[in-house]
């Protein structure tokens, strides 16, 4: 029998899963498996990052475009836990990753040797799965069921290896079981609830469709049946893109993290058809009399957060095909969707006006303007924890094959950039975006240097405001000082350039074009650092903004603050259209 290092036998395993990219930062607990990670070169990358937090992350931000599992690893003690955020990110927002953790040898488990930990006990409560590998026999075999189960509970799966066992040779005879391996079959509704379903949105006055993720994939028949039953469309922060951002009926999302149309259709809805989703905060921000129909293929959400009316355990996407296969081809247009697509357009329009204005410092919007007209079909944006993942669902264009990720239920600050080394590292021809707030950007910009390494052109642009903005505005909110949320300012264009990449500082619109005409030219990695105003995003969750209904000084005061002469009131247009 041939014999192989358990290590090499363990790669082989998780190439056979169609690994392309492992993440992480050697140490002495894991030598073994870098040392198989040489061996394997020419079949497996091995992507050096700087912070195994980063690591982590990148592995997130593959498996987040792929849908295939991100690996990532860390050494014993302090390389393990760094890795930590990065598992929660997957845990919470439901991404197959499979961590390897180092762990000193056998020999000295369990002796308060150096560096050696209890590992188990800490990754219980991120991972699906958790283990000790206890003899080199066993580690492809373990390494084999952690990936099972971190595909079927689309979670985190974590192997410790103690690292004497990675050097032991073993017979090179383990069997993958990647061929075999079948998601579940996912139900379709039983034609009585698609009947019952049905019966509700028609009796609805103003039904609303609601995505989540579980709705990802199915798109023409999602516009179809929004348009057949008149069914304005709403995405969580996730489902970005499911529909494209410039499909007329798509209202954006609704929460702090929101647009307006989509606030305001979320509030005035009479009936929700609610798919694949578990938005945490359902009960703000849905009108809580609503009728509900929530469709999940997973039993423990019903209910969780909103009432139900009708719980339908199935698969969204079916669902979508079942209803249009029952809708009634001749459902009237309702004043209802007439007035939600006019506050889309209200919305487009208002963004739209403030594109090209050149007043410094910069507003965002010319930014975002010139990221979507350099955007590609197929770009990748991966966005930042703060304002600017409010900005960049609001004016982010997500259209044809594009991708938008963040970090969505976990929301931890310094997703974007390791989240788009994973990305690219994915898809080396695809065009790779990492958008961020100054405050996300300076936890995790040593890995410019891993993009420098790689000679990614990955397009890193940060929004420069002095301030951790998201936060500073919270405390606006509960009138209490500014206390901790003030930012000094840095070059950190200026920065990446001393770290091997092409920086820019951009203070106006003429600087603003140059750089990104700058950044279409450039092959590595890129780093725009914008100086843009402090002024808060639009609260869309407290618009003060309808002269019938507010206070109208408190009106005049919010729309000269928000320059929001233009927005109209969606009170007002479905008055218009008596809807
Ligand atoms: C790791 C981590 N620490 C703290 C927070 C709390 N938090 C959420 S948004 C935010 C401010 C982000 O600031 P910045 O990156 O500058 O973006 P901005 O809001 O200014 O656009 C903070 C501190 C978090 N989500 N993650
Ligand atoms: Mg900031």
């Amino acid at each position: 029998m041939t014999k192989i290092n358990a290590a090499d036998a363990m790669l082989k395993v998780i190439e056979s899963w169609g690994v392309e990219n492992v993440y992480g930062l050697p140490g002495g607990s894991f030598d073994s498996t870098m040392n198989a990670l040489y061996n394997r070169r020419h079949t497996l990358n091995y992507i050096q990052v700087r912070h195994e937090e980063v690591g982590a992350l990148a592995a997130v931000g593959e498996a987040k475009v792929s849908g295939q599992i991100g690996v990532t690893f860390g050494s014993a003690g302090p390389g393990a836990v760094h890795l930590l955020n990065g598992l929660y990110d997957a845990q919470y927002d439901h991404v197959p990753i499979l961590a390897l953790i180092g762990q000193v040898p056998t020999s000295n488990m369990n002796t308060s040797y150096f560096q050696e930990m209890n590992e188990n006990p800490m990754f219980a409560d991120v991972s699906v799965y958790n283990r000790t590998v206890m003899t080199a026999e066993q580690l492809p075999g373990v390494v084999d069921e952690a990936i099972r189960q971190a595909y079927a509970h689309q979670g985190v799966a974590v192997v410790t290896i103690p690292k004497d066992l990675g050097w032991q040779e073993i017979d090179d005879n383990y069997e993958s079981s990647a061929d075999l391996y079948q998601p579940l079959a996912l139900p379709a509704a039983p034609q009585s609830q698609i009947d019952a379903a049905l019966k509700l949105l028609l009796a609805a006055k103003r039904p609303l469709l609601y995505l989540g993720k579980g709705a990802a994939g199915v798109r023409a028949d999602l516009i179809a049946l929004s348009e057949r039953l008149h069914l304005p469309i709403l995405t969580s922060a996730l489902g970005k893109g499911i529909v494209p951002d410039s499909y007329p009926a798509n209202m954006g999302s609704a929460g702090r993290v929101a647009t307006k149309p989509g606030v305001e259709v979320a509030r005035a809805a009479d009936t929700v058809l609610f798919l694949g989703s578990d938005m945490p905060f359902q009960a703000y921000f849905i009108n809580p009399q609503a009728k509900y129909i929530q469709v999940d293929i997973d039993p423990t959400k019903f209910g969780r957060r909103h009432h139900v009316d009708l719980a339908i355990r199935a698969d969204a996407k079916q669902v979508v095909a079942q209803l249009l296969a029952a809708a009634p081809q001749d459902h009237a247009e309702t004043g209802w969707y007439r007035a939600a697509l006019k506050n889309k357009a209200n919305w487009e329009d208002w963004k739209a006006s403030f594109a090209a204005d050149a007043e410094t410092p910069l507003r965002v919007e010319p930014v975002f303007k010139a990221i979507n007209d350099m955007a590609t079909p197929d770009a990748i944006f991966q966005t930042d924890v703060g304002n600017v993942t409010i900005n960049g669902m609001r004016y982010l264009k997500v259209d044809e094959q594009q991708q938008f990720t963040t970090s969505g239920w976990y929301a931890t600050m310094g997703y974007a950039l390791p989240a788009a080394i994973g990305a690219k590292a994915k898809y080396p021809n695809r065009q790779v975006w990492s958008i961020s707030g100054d405050g996300g950007f300076a936890m995790v910009m040593q890995d410019i240097l891993t993009q420098v390494k790689y000679q990614q052109h990955i397009i890193n642009v940060v929004l420069t405001n002095q301030s951790l903005g998201f936060i500073e505005a919270e405390q606006d909110d509960t009138q209490q000082p500014h206390s901790g949320v003030d930012l000094i300012d840095a070059d950190y264009g200026t920065a990446a350039a001393a770290l091997g990449a092409v920086g820019f500082e951009v203070r106006t619109l003429p600087e603003l074009k140059a750089a990104f005409a700058a950044a279409a030219q450039a092959t590595g990695p890129v780093v725009i650092d914008v100086k843009i105003s402090d002024l808060r995003p639009l609260p869309v969750e407290q618009l003060v903004l309808d002269q019938e209904t507010q206070d109208p000084a408190a009106v005049a005061a919010f729309v000269a603050k928000y320059h929001a002469e233009s927005l109209v009131p969606f009170r007002a247009m479905l008055a218009a259209e008596n809807a």
